[in-house]
């Protein structure tokens, strides 16, 4: 067999209704569904080189070589294509991120993403665009609302095998002009992950029970206000899931507390901009990156605001982009 090679692109997505719980830790099948949106430019471009030749995945990381963590989760990933396909061949991956890796902006989200569908293609696996979101959401839960980009409800399932639990678009990135604008207020790595953070939640937190109902409520919710437009709903319950989600981890044993002062402060100056008639909310994820959710007429005065914030190191301006594309 020659070496067979792909490039793949997907984005990073922010949820509007989070996702924090698992009720698989092994599958990555979440305790609830979530909403979010495909943030272009945040894109992964990764390229997947099956070489017959080698004894071992190979993986970088923009030009580097993976630390130990990232490279056990890609093997494991590629063992579940490897297993699919009945092929016993090692890859070489190179993936290139386009903004900060491990902090808060969800690069397992696109990364996965893209490593899916280039492993499933270098394989010769066809997969429904269903099939290949529950893929990518072994690799990283958030992964499987990058495979199909636009915004995307992934619904947590039912089935122990988590066959049912996958995302699907429900508007592309052209029907609804939404902007997401990001401080980076800390560009280096998380303090604690994702996965450890949602675990020392559901184990110890005493609010998490109520969170994971909440969540299902603020999706339904959610989607109605995406069908509607209703770009206020939308904010409002974008706001409060991400204050509940922050809510539940403070109160883990020990609390986990994502944010420094300048998001406090972010999401204050938020608030006043929206008083001041500007229509903008605030979400953040697990990271301390303040994240402002608004339509274009507002994006300048967002923007601008942020970039005055002392203690912001970067403005990134986000449109809503496509789900996963092969790329050569
Ligand atoms: C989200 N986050 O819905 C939530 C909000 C972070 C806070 O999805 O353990 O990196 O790999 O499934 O996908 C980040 O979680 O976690 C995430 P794993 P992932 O966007």
């Amino acid at each position: 067999m020659r070496e067979s090679s792909i490039k793949t692109r997907a984005r990073a997505n922010v949820a509007l209704v989070k996702y924090f719980g698992k009720r698989d830790l092994a599958l990555n099948l979440p305790a609830a569904g979530s909403l979010s949106l495909a943030l272009d430019p945040l894109v992964t471009v990764t390229e997947l080189t099956l070489d017959p030749g080698m004894t071992r995945d190979a993986v970088s990381v923009g030009g580097d070589v993976a630390d130990v963590g990232f490279h056990r989760r890609v093997v494991a990933f590629l063992d579940l294509v490897r297993h699919l396909a009945g092929k016993e061949i090692y890859a070489r991956v190179e993936t290139h991120n386009t903004f900060p890796t491990a902090a808060g902006l969800a690069s397992s989200a696109s990364g996965f993403a893209a490593l899916a569908l280039a492993a499933t293609r270098a394989f010769g696996l066809d997969l429904t665009l269903d099939a290949l979101s529950a893929l990518a959401r072994q690799g990283s839960g958030s992964a499987a609302r990058s495979v199909t980009g636009g915004i995307s409800v992934w619904q947590a399932g039912k089935q122990p095998d988590g066959s049912d639990s996958f995302a699907r678009s429900i508007a592309d990135p052209g029907q609804w002009d939404l902007r997401v604008i990001i401080g980076v207020s800390d560009p280096g790595p998380k303090s604690i992950g994702s996965t450890a953070a949602m675990e020392q939640t559901r184990t110890s937190s005493p609010y998490y029970d109520r969170w994971i109902t909440l969540a299902d409520q603020d999706l339904a919710r959610a989607q109605q206000a995406v069908i509607k437009r209703d770009f206020e709903a939308l904010g409002d319950i974008a706001e409060g899931s991400a204050l509940a989600m922050h809510a539940a981890a403070l109160a883990a044993r020990p609390g986990i507390v994502f944010w420094n002062g300048v998001t406090v402060e972010a999401l204050h100056r938020i608030r006043a901009l929206r008083l001041a008639g500007h229509g903008v909310y605030f979400t953040c994820d697990a990271g301390p990156q303040p994240k402002a959710l608004c339509l274009p007429n507002a994006e300048d005065a967002v923007a601008e605001m942020l970039e005055a914030l002392p203690g912001i190191h970067r403005v990134i301006r986000c449109g809503l982009g496509p789900g996963v594309e092969v790329v050569s």
